[in-house]
């Protein structure tokens, strides 16, 4: 099923301060530049696409201080907030106009605005899967690196409310969303404090042992058994570009081999698209200064056909609307 009209919302977050690799601020641009918004409308005639532009915003000042003495080990903070409070707002805005709003990164930590953001508008449950090599579980008391892009999850699940200190400039966030409207698809890096949660938690969570055990059609169909048992929920998808295989996806700030291949990537999205639930989606972690030209040109070709997977572009071609024979020879 196909809905003849698809309304769109891009909106780009130039946003690295989640982790300290430079460039991946630069994703939405380089994404934008490799044609993603004509090749978006070329999906078919009834595409209604409006493209936000990259947002701005102003970091709180009274949080800068205050911040690095009283939060430890959330490196960037008084950034992620600020940044996340406003994207948050927009998302809010996107979907409320009636569309889809497909979010460019930037680091993963965005993804704590958009999922809020998501929520405020539905107003109702929501799922989520998130599609990644790693878990994004940590708090800022089990996580080894500080980087505030290993813990969106954390901060967005209303189980792991308790595990946090209080967080001075994210009060318009609420972690609402239960752990249980979660799976992840692609994971093969986990850190011990991340593992612990998901056993704890019984989260669902398909790694690529699964993957490879079940293909990639089945393990989508279980994700949404669990976390969309009644086919009702708005669906979002945070896509890190870093799911994919460091072949399919080198140029990215925290790159693990033996990842999903493109068409595995590809084939959840179109699976995610024909529920015709999807209500948005993040797509982060494309940094265009890794690697060579050819490496970025990959990456960022890899992204785009994932989000065309997601918004409608079927690998068998496009279907002619009222026409079923072949133009003769004249
Ligand atoms: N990402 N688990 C590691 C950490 O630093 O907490 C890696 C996180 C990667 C985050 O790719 O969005
Ligand atoms: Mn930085
Ligand atoms: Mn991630
Ligand atoms: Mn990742």
């Amino acid at each position: 099923f196909h809905s003849n009209e698809t309304r769109i919302g891009v909106l780009g977050v130039p946003f690295e301060e989640g982790q300290p690799k430079v460039g991946v601020a630069n994703g939405p641009d380089a994404i934008r530049k490799a044609g993603l918004i004509e090749q978006l409308t070329t999906i078919h005639e009834k595409v209604d696409l409006k493209d936000y532009g990259n947002i701005k915003y102003e970091i709180m000042a009274d949080l800068v201080d205050e911040i690095q003495q009283n939060i430890p080990n959330m490196k960037g903070y008084a950034h992620v907030a600020s940044c996340n409070q406003k994207l948050s707002k927009e998302v809010e805005r996107i979907i409320r106009d009636g569309r889809v709003c497909l979010t460019l990164g930037g680091d993963h930590a965005i993804a704590v605005g958009t999922v809020d953001g998501h929520i405020k508008a539905k107003n109702e449950d929501l799922c989520i899967l998130w599609v990644d090599a790693h878990a994004d579980l940590n708090t800022n008391r089990t996580s080894s690196s500080g980087n505030v892009h290993g813990m969106p999850m954390a901060l967005l699940a209303s189980e792991l409310a308790d595990y946090w200190p209080y967080l001075p400039g994210m009060d318009w966030q609420k972690p609402v969303i239960s752990i249980r409207n979660v799976a992840y698809i692609g994971l093969r890096s986990v850190d011990s404090y991340e593992r612990l949660v998901i056993d704890k938690l019984g989260i669902t969570a398909f790694g690529m042992e699964d993957v490879e055990n079940y293909g990639i059609s089945t393990v989508v169909k279980m994700a949404l058994d669990r976390i969309d048992p009644e086919r009702k929920r708005s669906i979002h998808v945070s896509y890190d570009i870093d799911s994919l295989d460091s072949l399919e996806a080198p140029s990215t700030g925290t790159s693990v081999r033996g990842g999903l291949t493109l068409r595995e990537g590809i084939q959840i999205m179109e699976m995610i698209h024909s529920t015709g639930r999807l209500g948005a989606m993040d797509l982060v972690e494309v940094n265009p200064s890794i690697g060579s030209e050819q490496d970025v040109k990959r990456t960022v070709d890899a992204a785009i056909h994932i989000i065309m997977a997601a918004v409608g572009h079927s690998r068998r071609g496009l279907r002619l609307k009222d026409v079923d024979t072949l133009p003769l020879q004249t």
